[in-house]
């Protein structure tokens, strides 16, 4: 029975017409290259493409796909001009594909009829295998007559893993690590391959495999030698490990006297590590670093910046062609500012003072991964420093792997928001990179655990899924990539897949609704962040109380951070800054971030501010009724255990709906003392 684990890589038969035309363009493989040997994992790109070709073209098609040595009609050619010289001469534009785009083509070669797999390197054959998979599981439309190019618009598409080194995970809702780190490096999980198969599949190219809240051990010998096997299992697929720096790690471990950047034997230290790193994974990636944030050491502590800090690492690992992805998540309550403001206030000035091969990391909001939050003040800020974007996929703010939150409406809309700097939207500028670098990337903070379907719910599958689509191509539309998700995971029906497409691109504005309507934020319940807690007010810090971010009282309710308040819209280019400063133009979706307005400011709907709160919870809980409805009606088209399980999640989620809704209204309702109109039911 279907319980998650082969994700969107199901290829399960399809019906008999579809098959006859995808049988047509796909009865043989031809590839050059050493074959795997019968039985084990792929060692290459190539024998990666193969071997899922044969799984997904068997699944498909009932019937496994021969390996042909030669071209014939009807085969899958994979190619490359160096594998097939003869690519050259067809006038393909491979040039424009880079090294990891691919070409899909229906043509001719060598007289006969052939679908056509080019690129100019083995991951793109790769990334092309994948592409084609993925075209004919959602429909096989088009197949007779392919041509389509694409390559990823950025460089690095990485995942973050929260994972601790005794497999628990930060943040993390779908069971404890997949790294088996008891286990490793002698014991190689298979989990390890589907990881890299799932990832591959949508591009993504990188993962760090430990929490940026680091531990010294992870840069230590026995350590290395365990990343390095899972570097071994993802190396065919094109993923490269990463590693989380923990800034004082040579001080913790004993073998300086300080973590001073600038002291020259912290540098060597560092420098020999990453020496040592490279001996064991010659292809590792590079460090992420979380330092002077939430407690963790950092060049700060010895008056440096953060640049001296990224800087000398930056300075280990160029030998080697490594990165250092450096996060500008930084804040701190002895700072009397708007924490929204701090890291534009510490990153901006030193925009231009990093090495050539750092790159800033920036969340997508200046608070902290809130069900929505408008886009980071520093995208487009920092025209002479890589910028990367980092999302989050696990639901720490969103309910979880219980709640049905589909993200890629949410990401999209931080993408594809015009930064009014003369450089276009998030996603634009995070293509263009910085002034003189060709580096770019994106991060997604994983949702992958050891659960039997990875993520925690089924789901949640679709937001490691967009999120890969989109770290490939940034202007990808959400909605697309839900159709796509939906067509693989449960079933291309068209009536299956439209519904589930509507309830997804729902499900994010449900939450925000039930939660945190009309731009408020960070109310959730201290230190685990699932369910109302809008009342608290006492906590050690200050800017972990929800009353920090909602600041009701009888007067009204929001943060202004207008130029009356904390002036955050400043640090907003003039054009997005004048329309945030003003309540009237700033989106409703963003009105109490921006704004602190009385009780009976009038919205655009005529509605007075406290009564359209009221209608933004109460929609938020009735979207959730109509996704349980809607889940409910597809039931002959999802397998039965499936069903059951997302079922059984909505009917949770739209209890845990209810919740929200009447604690915060209670709660806002004991500030404003005001009534609740007539015709809604005093919460109870
Ligand atoms: O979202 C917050 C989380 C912390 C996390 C931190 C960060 C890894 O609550 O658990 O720590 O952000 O991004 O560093």
């Amino acid at each position: 029975t279907e319980d998650g684990y082969d994700l969107w890589l199901r290829y399960r038969p399809m019906d008999k017409a579809a098959r006859v035309q995808v049988r047509a363009a796909a009865s043989s493989i031809v590839a050059f290259g050493p074959a795997a040997p019968a039985g084990s994992a792929p060692a290459s790109p190539v024998q990666a493409a193969v071997a899922e070709l044969q799984r997904g073209l068997g699944g498909l098609l009932g019937k496994e796909p021969p390996l042909a040595a030669s071209v014939q009609d009807g085969a899958v050619v994979l190619a490359t001009p160096a594998s097939m010289p003869a690519l050259s001469g067809m006038d393909l534009k491979l040039e424009t594909l880079g090294r990891e785009g691919y070409l899909l083509r229906s043509t001719r070669l060598q007289g006969h009829k052939v679908t056509l797999v080019a690129a100019n390197s083995d991951i793109g054959l790769l990334y092309g295998s994948y592409a084609l998979l993925r075209k004919i599981g959602i429909g096989a439309e088009g197949l007779a007559a392919l041509d389509e190019r694409s390559a990823p618009k950025l460089q690095l598409r990485v995942l973050n893993h929260w994972d601790n080194l005794d497999r628990t995970v930060e943040r993390g809702y779908a069971g404890e690590s997949i790294w088996n780190w008891w286990a490793l490096p002698e014991v190689r999980d298979r989990r390890y391959v589907d990881y890299a198969r799932a990832n591959a599949s949508l591009g993504i190219n990188g993962t760090v495999l430990n929490n940026v809240n680091s531990k010294p051990d992870i840069l230590t010998a026995p350590w290395i030698a365990k990343a390095a096997a899972v570097a071994d299992s993802l190396r065919p697929y094109g993923i490269k490990v990463y590693l989380s720096a923990r800034f004082s790690t040579p001080l913790e471990l004993g073998a300086t006297k300080t973590a001073d950047p600038l002291d020259p034997a912290v540098a060597a230290w560092w420098k020999a590590k990453a020496d040592e790193i490279y001996k064991s994974i010659p292809d590792f990636g590079g460090f992420l670093v979380k330092a002077n944030s939430e407690g963790q050491p950092g060049p700060q502590d010895y008056h440096r910046s953060h640049a001296d800090g990224a800087n000398m690492l930056a300075k280990a690992v160029a030998p080697h062609k490594g990165v250092v992805m450096w996060r500008a998540f930084v804040y701190a309550h002895e700072k009397p500012d708007d924490r929204a403001k701090q890291a534009y206030s510490e990153f901006k000035p030193l925009d231009g003072t990093f090495d050539a091969n750092v790159l800033v990391q920036v969340k997508n909001g200046a608070i902290d991964f809130q069900p929505r939050e408008p886009a980071h003040p520093l995208f487009g800020a920092m025209p002479n420093t890589p910028l990367m974007m980092e999302f989050q996929i696990t639901k720490e703010y969103l309910g979880y792997a219980t709640h049905l939150a589909y993200l890629g409406t949410m990401y999209q809309e931080t993408l594809g928001t015009d930064m009014h700097t003369g450089a276009g939207t998030v996603a634009q500028i995070l293509e263009a990179g910085a002034q003189g670098s060709k580096l770019t990337g994106i991060a997604g903070v994983a949702n992958i655990g050891s659960e039997r379907n990875w993520s925690g719910s089924h789901f949640d599958q679709a937001n490691w899924y967009a999120f890969g689509r989109l770290a490939w191509n940034p202007q990808a539309d959400a909605r697309a990539l839900a159709r796509e998700w939906a067509a693989q995971t449960f079933s291309a029906a068209p009536a299956a897949v439209a519904q589930v497409t509507d309830m997804m691109m729902m499900s994010r504005e449900a939450v925000v609704n039930y939660m945190t309507p009309l731009g408020l934020h960070h109310l959730m319940g201290t230190g685990h962040h699932h369910g109302p807690a809008p009342w608290v007010a006492n906590l050690e810090r200050p800017d972990w109380n929800p009353v920090y971010y909602h600041r009701a009282d009888k007067g009204g309710i929001g943060f202004d951070r207008t130029a009356t308040g904390s002036n955050a819209v400043a640090q907003y280019a003039p054009g997005l800054a004048r329309q945030y400063a003003d309540p009237r133009s700033t989106p409703e979706t963003m009105l109490l971030w921006f704004h602190h307005l009385p009780w009976d400011y009038k919205m655009a709907s005529g509605r007075k501010l406290w009564e359209e709160l009221l209608v933004r919870y109460d929609s938020g809980v009735a979207q959730v009724d109509d996704m349980r409805q809607r889940w409910a009606r597809l039931k002959p088209l999802i397998d039965a255990r499936r069903h059951e399980d997302v079922a059984v999640l909505l009917d949770k989620q739209y209890q845990e709906a209810v919740w929200w809704r009447d604690a915060s209204i209670a709660y806002f309702q004991s500030v404003s003392g005001l009534a609740l109109p007539a015709g809604v039911k005093a919460p109870g």
